[in-house]
């Protein structure tokens, strides 16, 4: 830690209000370049606790930059794990009102929902397979609060990891009989496919994403509990989209999940 907790509390503020006013901010690397990895996990969980003291609950975890698509995308090497909360979620087939976001992107994942708790270290793809109670599509809109959502690692962590909505669809299925790295996913904006992958994609598989998160907040002594839903990371790289775009995106065997932008 670098930053006193007052400095934590601002910046928590400073960003919370950039994404609520859907007004671009500079990257907080700029005017505190020596801010560390738990200086911008303090900032996440300080946003946290302000949307909790609201009445806003934490739907879910995630995890960002797994696939080459991504990191390349950004410039950031680094896997980072983020939180959804309930305000963000939007039905599927729904629509967005981008008014009320800065630049939005949209991304392919795979969704896990665990029937059993997860504890690292030591957690592998085998653990997280045998703790999948089904997984399911969605499709991230991720909303970066930088202006023209360009950060580095720590920037986009305390930036809660750009998370702004989420959608889930398509088909629950248990993963056996379920190839999770050679499933196809084709995004489409507008009738054109605008992304393709395979779930391999995110870290060779996206159970490995998930493990990764468990084995990382074991660190500090947590666990995963049973019944959360963890996105495992964009499969494409995200696609920009604006008010009129409409996204469809098909999992093979899994159904697809769409949305429009209004
Ligand atoms: C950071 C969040 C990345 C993913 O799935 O890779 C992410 C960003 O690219 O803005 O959610
Ligand atoms: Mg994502």
């Amino acid at each position: 830690m670098t930053l006193d907790k007052d400095i934590i509390r601002q910046l928590a503020e400073h960003l919370e209000n950039a994404e609520l006013n859907a007004s671009p901010v500079s990257k907080i690397t700029d005017a505190h370049p020596k801010l560390d990895w738990d200086d911008a996990y303090a900032i996440q969980a300080e946003i946290r606790r302000r949307k909790e003291s609201r009445g806003q609950k934490v739907a879910g975890l995630k995890v960002g930059l797994t696939s080459r698509a991504k990191m390349k995308q950004m410039g950031v090497e680094t896997p980072v794990f983020g939180l959804i909360f309930d305000y963000m979620s939007v039905a599927d087939g729904g629509e967005i009102r981008a008014a009320e976001l800065i630049h939005p992107k949209v991304e392919a994942e795979i969704a896990f929902v665990l029937k059993s708790a997860l504890r690292g270290p030591g957690c592998h793809i085998g653990a997280v397979l045998a703790a999948t109670d089904f997984v399911v599509p969605a499709v991230e809109i991720i909303d970066s609060r930088y202006e023209n959502f360009r950060f580095d690692v720590v920037s986009v962590i305390a930036d809660n990891t750009s998370s702004s909505r989420f959608v889930v669809g398509g088909v629950a299925r248990s993963v056996e009989g379920l190839d999770l790295r050679t499933l196809g996913i084709v995004m489409q904006k507008n009738g054109e496919i605008a992304a393709m992958a395979a779930g391999a994609a995110a870290l060779g598989h996206p159970a490995a994403a998930v493990a990764m998160l468990v084995n990382t907040i074991a660190k500090r002594g947590d666990e995963v509990p049973a019944g959360t839903f963890i996105m495992s990371g964009g499969a494409t790289e995200a696609i920009p989209v604006a008010a009129g775009d409409a996204i469809h995106v098909r999992f093979q065997n899994m159904g697809s999940v769409s949305m429009r932008f209004v």
